[in-house]
């Protein structure tokens, strides 16, 4: 028998590739979205690069060229408990992946509205997941999409471990007490903060209620398509470029194709890890096959393939396009320049051999940059989003009248 899955987000940037690959590899596959992220796309004015067809429309495409049914739900996950709750409920899940959070730093920043939409929007989403889950004593395997910017950007050279620290503390009496602790949190926006917060959810529902969960720390996403987005126009995943949601790699790629200079922030000194799509939904679907057993503590996995310094990747695309680099002021609270190791040990172990930027995918998605340039709109180029008011340009350090405003 076909195992059932929910994928909430599913109508997202890495929800709709997800879904549909769970959806070749067998799985019963139910999406449940808001649909917010095509609102913010139209309040922000920046559409996604690529054309992104109806819901109804993608949902057919996908029968037309499988074969195969993926269902809609239209649930707020975050403001209907009772429509979630009753959704598992007739549904009765072997798993649900939850993708359902509002996901742009930039977006949580932008003022006080946008910091509290995302937290009551991000927070609510998992605690009325993980309550239903509870209160319907469900045994569905949850599989969280969290961040690699949980662990923050401070990086030494000490590898960042999969969500875990193995510490030692010695106590008053002299004796040395070994202890497993969450690794401390340090995120750099509220966004990121959300994924913090949502980390002490799972563990004290693992804990209390022994539901089985699986957080999965990825870095950034690059890429558009993957298999199965590429089987008809209809089913054409995002490509958000804009300041808010178009994330770096994506964005220095249609500044390239579209003549914008390429927009470093501070000094470019800023590593991240990155993640190709392709592999954000095989690593899901890894996950989704090697469940924790019920009463174990949260399974933390590290989903990012490489680690990249910004003005590198800048370099690298100047380089196969000849376009412009320009440093500008950066809009963001964080370091000028940072390190960055990451274990991805437990998903190499399960065999995933990931998309590297060097392979012939970073061309794929010049290519549907390139072939969709013309529908970029410029004004939404520019990172508007201030983490401070010190960010200003211009205003490097607060002056003692910011201080007493
Ligand atoms: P996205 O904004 O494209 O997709 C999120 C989807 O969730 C959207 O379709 C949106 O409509 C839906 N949604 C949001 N709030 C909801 C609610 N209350 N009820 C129902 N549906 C709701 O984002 P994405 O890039 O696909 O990211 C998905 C998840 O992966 C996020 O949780 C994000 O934090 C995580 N993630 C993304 C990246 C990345 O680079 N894109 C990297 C690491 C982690
Ligand atoms: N940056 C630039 N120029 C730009 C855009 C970004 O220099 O035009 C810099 C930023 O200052 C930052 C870095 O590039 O130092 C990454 O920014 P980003 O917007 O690509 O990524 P981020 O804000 O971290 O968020 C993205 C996703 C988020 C996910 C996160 C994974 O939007 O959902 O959680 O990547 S991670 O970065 O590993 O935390």
């Amino acid at each position: 028998m076909s195992k059932n899955v929910l994928v909430l987000g599913g109508d997202g940037f890495c929800g709709w590739p997800t879904a549909l690959h769970l959806s070749t590899l067998g799985y019963e596959v139910t999406i449940i979205d808001n649909l917010s992220r095509r609102a913010i796309a139209t309040e922000l004015n920046a559409e996604s690069l690529t054309p992104i067809a109806r819901i109804d429309e993608r949902l057919a495409a996908w029968t037309r060229v499988s074969g195969k049914e993926i269902s809609f739900l239209r649930i707020d996950v975050a403001q209907d408990y009772a429509g979630l709750r009753d959704a598992i409920a007739r549904l009765a899940p072997d798993a649900i992946v939850h993708f359902a959070e509002q996901r742009a730093a930039p977006y949580s920043m932008r003022d006080a509205a946008h910091k509290i939409y995302t937290v009551d929007n991000n927070i609510n989403a998992t605690n009325n997941l993980l309550a239903a889950l509870a209160e319907l004593e469900s045994d569905a395997h949850l599989v969280h999409l969290g961040t690699m910017g949980v662990y923050g950007y401070d990086g030494d050279g000490l590898e960042i471990p999969e969500g875990y620290l193995d510490v030692t503390v010695t106590g008053d009496d002299g004796r040395t007490y070994p202890r497993s602790i969450l690794y401390p949190t340090r995120p750099g926006s509220i966004y990121h903060l959300t994924k913090s917060l949502d980390q002490l959810l799972f563990q004290f529902y693992a804990q209390n209620d022994r539901l089985r969960i699986t957080d999965l720390h990825q870095g950034i996403v690059w890429g558009t398509q993957t298999e199965e987005t590429r089987r008809d126009p209809a089913l054409i995943n995002r490509f958000d470029y804009d300041g808010d949601y178009g994330t770096v790699l994506n964005r220095f790629l249609m500044q390239a194709v579209s003549g914008h200079p390429l927009t470093v922030h501070g000094t470019g000194g800023q590593t991240r890890a990155f993640i190709n799509i392709q592999d954000t939904v095989r690593c899901v679907a890894l996950a989704l096959a090697h469940p924790p057993a019920k009463g174990d503590p949260v399974k933390i996995i590290n989903q990012a393939a490489e680690t990249h310094r910004v003005r590198d990747l800048a370099e690298m695309i100047a380089h196969a396009t000849g376009a412009q680099v320009d440093l500008v002021d950066n809009p963001r609270k964080e370091a000028a320049e940072n390190d960055l190791r990451v274990s991805n040990a437990t998903f190499r172990a399960l065999g995933l051999d990931p998309i590297l930027l060097k392979d012939a995918l970073l061309s794929e998605t010049l290519e549907i940059a390139a072939k969709y340039a013309s529908r970029h709109n410029p004004d939404a180029v520019p990172a508007t989003s201030l983490w401070t008011r010190a960010n200003k340009p211009g205003r490097s350090v607060p002056s003692k009248l910011d201080a007493a405003q």
